[in-house]
């Protein structure tokens, strides 16, 4: 008998006895230390490191309810989703997410490999910190685990399995609300429109009629485009990273949708990085040297995704009517398409909805903010309203670059 054969939430002490007597990481004489460190909005994540060596590891647990909110119950089978997939996402996109030691059906926990050594992308970006490595890795994830978990290459039968498997009916309803829903209408009253923004948020988001129904209609994209096995929430804040590495973590939105859900969410918060730099950043040399990188890395990230694309299509596609001409282009013109659409779906949301970004939030001065916040949610409005023209990295920067310059530095 163990106290861990019964669901409970754990408190670090807990996950200290826990990580000695069910894990085979640490020495009977380990001197074990335990803390809560996750911020995040769904779990709850722990670190255990033994004093005597270093050993380390990292132990997330779900609660029935979202950590931010009891609002939101949550079914806890979305860890048994993310450690299949983080074992599946290694599989496919190999040194690029963490290694899971044990998935635990009873206590709902999932540990894994410490990246401590790593820093959250977000944190680092908003420091304005440069990862050179950052799109190339990110396009490798991104390909890997994205077209070959498709249609395209994948046995239909075997495919439809994968669907069944990953139906993530309660974290999927979290994003139609807070990302297709809400950020246009404040529906169910959960917006934080920043004061000063709101009258100007009221008439361009919740006043304008044609967005409202390019919305709807990339809803039902997501609700219905089983495409492939998305990671459902690949913001700068589920990217560990350090120079020379970069690890994809929460998957615990994933489910079979559609591919530009996780570019597009990429592209919109390297903006919100670029938002904050071009806010924050006095000195003009460090502000055009920083900004230059992160506009370099937006256009590669959508580059980089196409030329991948194209490369690993030709080795791995199966589908007998996927090689007939013209179709490959079709495609991938479908996922830019939706790529530009999400853009602005997540630059809606994180300006204007309950779940917002650092980047934004914490730029103290109003006017910078408020001018910050129109760049976003301007551009947004033209990825979502145009989104059949995206198609290279030089169009998504362009539209953002002439948004930027129709503001004045005073809002
Ligand atoms: C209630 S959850 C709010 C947000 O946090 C997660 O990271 C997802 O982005 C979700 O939309
Ligand atoms: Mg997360």
């Amino acid at each position: 008998m163990s106290r861990f054969d019964t669901y409970f939430l754990m408190k670090p002490a807990d996950v200290v006895e826990y990580a000695r007597e069910k894990l085979d990481l640490f020495a009977p004489d380990a001197e074990l230390e335990g803390k809560e460190i996750g911020d995040g909005n769904i779990n709850y994540i722990f670190r255990v490191w033994d004093k005597k060596n270093g050993t380390s590891v990292i132990i997330k647990q779900a609660g029935h309810t979202a950590r931010i909110s009891d609002a939101f119950v949550l079914s806890t089978d979305r860890t048994r989703i993310e450690a299949d997939i983080l074992q599946l996402e290694h599989e496919l996109a190999p040194g690029l997410v963490p290694l899971v030691y044990k998935y635990d059906d009873v206590m709902s926990a999932c540990s894994m490999e410490d990246l401590s050594d790593h820093v959250i992308m977000r944190g680092a970006l908003i420091q304005h910190q440069k990862f050179p490595r950052f799109a190339d890795d990110i396009t490798t994830f991104m390909v890997n685990t994205l077209l070959l978990t498709t249609d395209v290459v994948l046995e239909h039968k075997k495919k439809k399995a994968m669907v069944k498997n990953y139906i993530n009916p309660e974290l999927c309803e979290i994003s139609e609300d807070l990302v297709y829903t809400e950020p246009f209408n404040d529906y169910n009253g959960r917006n934080l429109v920043f004061p000063p923004n709101l009258e100007w948020v009221k008439k361009e988001l919740y006043g304008d009629n044609e967005l409202l129904l390019e919305a709807a209609k990339l809803k039902f994209e997501f609700l219905t485009n089983t495409q492939s096995l998305i990671h459902g929430d690949l913001h700068t804040g589920s990217i560990f990273i350090k120079p020379d590495s970069t690890k994809v973590i929460d998957p615990e939105f994933a489910f079979y949708g559609p591919m530009g859900y996780d570019i597009g969410n990429v592209v919109a918060n390297l903006i919100f990085a670029w938002a904050n730099a071009d806010a924050t950043i006095n000195d003009a040399a460090q502000k055009a040297d920083y900004i230059g990188w992160l506009e370099q890395t937006i256009v590669e990230v959508v580059d980089l995704f196409n030329e991948k694309f194209n490369a690993a299509w030709k080795v791995n596609v199966t589908e007998i009517l996927a090689k007939v001409p013209g179709f490959q282009e079709w495609y991938l013109h479908t996922i830019m398409r939706d790529t530009a659409g999400v853009t602005g779906m997540e630059l809606c949301r994180r300006t204007v909805g309950l779940a917002q970004v650092k980047d934004i939030t914490s730029i103290a001065d109003e006017q910078a903010r408020l001018r910050a916040e129109r760049i976003c949610l301007t551009a947004a409005k033209a990825y979502i309203k145009n989104r059949e023209t995206y198609k290279t990295g030089a169009d998504f920067l362009k539209t953002l670059k002439d948004v930027a310059a129709k503001y004045s530095q005073a809002a």
